[in-house]
């Protein structure tokens, strides 16, 4: 590893608990056994480089506090940069990474020049994973910072816009491919309106489903074996974006007959922005069976805004990966920490603490989750609420299809008179305090 942004900082190990160096791990001991799989294995960490090699610290109210040497427009900055991304993925012992193609590559003057730029880096990519053993979670297309998509990629009325966003995915698909990615994701940040005044839902929403089947096509034709992902986010940057929730991207798939092709990317910031919890999207996500990957991070829950924290509430963790855990784990998706720094956290040391401490709490959480699915009490409780419905003329309802008739002659002749039964919440919610 270069002596290089980074200084004296060595590999991050496991000190465990009663570690007080800010640089270890106190709960995440990659080889450590949890039902019968490495912790390394159940979290399959990923870094980001937009938060953590792109952004400059800027907010509305003001400029760059970040001073990184790799800043700049040109090839040489974008493998400066990418030498110390991979010795901060190195560092923290993270196997994955993911990255959008502007954050790699300086932008050029047209879609060529843009092309040729990922395909350099993506071959200075493909030696550095050679070298270090690293692989990629996911690669994606920046389809809303260019002010040529102002009025996004794919729902942008005018459809010169759509062809270059439609070419510019393409290219991030090959670069993905080539990189033996192991999903691809799309993010809509503009996909989505401002004012119902200037636009014409219906249309958009069916460029939308036409360039996702195109993604879908274009997956199989090339024999990228990784999981479609869509990311869903109510707003920000647009005011109402199409891809709302879990439940809307659902909805969306099967119109347009891509539910079985495409799944979710769920962030933990975008399901608060979405008025619902981290938890409330994986099990809808579940339920409907599109669940694929996470973006790990916590919104502050004041400010409204995406806030794009690290984690470290290990309570709120442990629901988000009990519902993980209990849908069987990560097949091709992982934990890619979509979180940056706060702007004044401006030393290469707070970047590496931060993903320190992130990957602590998801081990944490991880772990609780483990003990209440293997303990079976909480699954136990809620099996015994259904319980009802294995017992015989309960089942034949569901699977003969009983019509409404027949369960009015049913309650008549049986005198059905159900008694209230208690849902015992409190008694389950301290029970889950007792593995966090
Ligand atoms: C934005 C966001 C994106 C996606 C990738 O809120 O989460 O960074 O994860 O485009
Ligand atoms: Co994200």
């Amino acid at each position: 590893m270069s002596k290089g942004f980074f200084g004296d900082i060595s590999p991050i190990q496991y000190e465990g608990p009663d570690s007080e160096n800010p640089l270890a791990f106190k709960h995440y001991n990659p080889d450590e056994l949890v039902m019968g799989k490495t912790l390394r294995d159940h979290l399959r960490f990923a870094i980001c480089y937009w938060h953590s090699m792109v952004w400059p610290g800027t907010d509305p109210f003001g400029g760059q506090t970040f001073d990184r040497p790799w800043f700049g427009d040109s090839m040489a900055h974008a493998k400066h940069k990418a030498d110390v991304a991979f010795d901060l993925f190195s560092i923290l012992g993270a196997p994955y990474y993911c990255f959008h193609d502007a954050d790699v590559r300086p932008e050029g003057a047209d879609f060529a020049e843009n092309t040729r730029n990922l395909n350099e880096i993506t071959d200075y990519f493909g030696e550095k994973m050679s070298e270090t053993g690293l692989k990629l979670l996911w690669g994606t297309a920046n389809l809303f910072s260019h002010q040529r998509y102002m009025s996004g990629g794919a729902t942008n009325p005018d459809p010169d816009v759509f062809m270059f966003a439609a070419a510019t995915v393409k290219t991030c698909m090959d670069a993905t491919h080539r990189l033996g990615g192991e999903n691809y994701v799309l993010w809509g940040g503009r996909e989505g309106y401002e004012t119902l005044l200037n636009t014409n839902m219906g249309r958009e929403l069916d460029q939308l489903g036409r360039f996702l089947t195109m993604v879908v096509d274009y997956k199989h034709k090339i024999g990228f074996n990784g999981t479609i992902l869509i990311e869903p986010k109510p707003q920000e940057p647009t005011k109402h974006q199409y891809d709302f929730d879990v439940a809307t991207v659902y909805g969306f798939l099967k119109r347009y007959g891509l539910e079985n092709e495409v799944k979710v990317n769920i962030e933990q910031g975008h399901a608060i922005l979405a008025g619902h919890s981290f938890e409330h999207e994986l099990a809808v996500a579940g339920a409907l069976d599109i669940f694929g990957s996470i973006d790990m991070n916590r919104n502050d829950y004041q400010s409204g805004w995406d806030t794009d924290q690290f984690p470290n509430n290990v309570p709120e963790m442990a629901l988000a990966y009990y519902q993980i855990l209990s849908l069987g784990g990560f097949s091709t998706g992982g934990t890619n920490f979509d979180a940056k720094l706060r702007r004044q956290s401006i030393d290469p040391v707070d970047l590496v603490a931060a993903h320190v401490g992130g990957m602590d709490c998801c081990a944490r959480g991880l772990k609780a989750a483990a003990r209440m699915l293997e303990e079976g009490k909480l699954s136990g409780a809620v099996e015994e609420r259904y319980a009802g419905w294995d017992k015989k003329d309960a089942a034949s309802m569901m699977s003969d299809k009983w019509s409404l008739e027949q369960i009015t002659d049913y309650v008549e002749t049986n005198g059905v008179n159900p008694k209230p039964v208690s849902g015992r919440q409190e008694i389950l919610e301290n029970l889950v305090n007792r593995y966090v």
